[in-house]
């Protein structure tokens, strides 16, 4: 395993959360952060849900990333997301990216008709500008890469569709797509395909790519689905090539994170750990983070707490090629 899980069980459970009335009052969970460095302190965007099954983003704030973390007062607004037509019932998932001296962050936006993504823009993660939809067709698991590549802002995301019947719809490849404004994207290629029969038959991005001299590299999950017995979500790593990331350089045969301790194997949905936040402690003068930077990838285990794990950039690397 070339992570190691920091000692003494998730980082953060649903009882850490101080009681926030009206809305979050001794939580169902919390799970699936978005990570950001800012100021030399760790800010993760948390995903909360309620005993109503409502979710809310609640920011955390730790000097190291490994708590204890101070929470906010009151749920993340998204200010302008109220003039979305139709019922939003869900934002959830955030991913951040720095992006020409701006946060950003894309959600995952269930409304009645499916899932799309949606970004919201930030100067310092504390107030939030909704930009609006940013995918036509149902999407899920957007990430931004934090530059332009070729002159294009681009993005991963997992396209989902129907893949059984009676199930929602989900996702077996991840596209690079791009855009000219962050608003409007075309798909530019499938970059990583499902592979039937391992344990990464269905795909997603996890945290947004990480530059590195080698190449972008991704932490994806991989959901091993064991012909419906049982969903199973697990962590690996792909590397794609700097300038055209829609070239896989290499890619890991075996995940290097699945569910192994009792807090990943039961809880809301078990056996999942799904990595969204992934932050290097450093970078060289064209962003890149060196093979002996280390690492904090921040995961959501059994969609019911915040699991991490620690490493550098080169067992990272390590993993792609394993
Ligand atoms: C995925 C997403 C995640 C969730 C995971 C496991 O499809 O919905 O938000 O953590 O399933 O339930």
């Amino acid at each position: 395993m070339p992570l190691r899980r920091i000692a003494g069980g998730p980082l953060i459970r649903p009882g850490d959360l101080p009681d926030l009335p009206p809305d979050l009052v001794d939580v169902s969970s919390v799970f699936n952060p978005g990570a950001a460095r800012i100021g030399g302190e760790v800010v993760l965007l948390l995903r909360v849900q309620t005993r109503g099954r409502e979710t809310f983003l609640l920011r955390a704030t730790g000097r190291e990333g490994f708590g204890p973390f101070a929470f906010d007062g009151a749920p993340v607004r998204l200010a302008g997301i109220e003039a979305l037509p139709g019922r939003v019932h869900h934002v959830y998932d955030p991913r951040l990216t720095r992006l020409e001296g701006d946060w950003y962050c894309m959600v995952a936006v269930d409304i009645d008709d499916g899932c799309r993504l949606g970004l919201a823009r930030s100067r310092d993660l504390a107030a939030f500008e909704w930009l609006g939809l940013v995918s036509r067709d149902d999407t899920r698991n957007g990430v931004l890469f934090p530059e332009k590549v070729g002159g294009r802002y681009l993005r991963l995301e997992r396209p989902n569709r129907v893949v059984a019947s009676g199930e929602p719809p989900t996702g077996d490849t991840i596209r690079l797509a791009a855009s000219d404004d962050l608003l409007d994207w075309k798909p530019v290629a499938t970059v990583l395909r499902g592979r039937p029969h391992s344990w990464d038959e269905r795909i997603g991005p996890g945290p947004p790519p990480l530059k590195t001299r080698a190449g972008w590299l991704l932490v994806y999950h991989g959901v091993a689905t064991h012909f419906g017995a049982a969903n199973v979500y697990q962590a690996g790593a792909a590397l794609l090539d700097l300038a055209d990331p829609s070239r896989v350089l290499a890619r890991s045969r075996r995940n290097f994170l699945e569910p192994r301790e009792s807090w990943e194997r039961v809880g809301q949905v078990p056996n999942v750990v799904f990595p969204t936040g992934l932050l290097a402690d450093a970078e060289d003068a064209d962003g890149c983070a060196p093979p002996d930077a280390g690492v904090l990838l921040y995961y959501g285990a059994a969609d019911t707490c915040v699991g991490l794990a620690t490493g550098t950039v080169a067992d990272l690397l390590d993993a792609c090629a394993d």
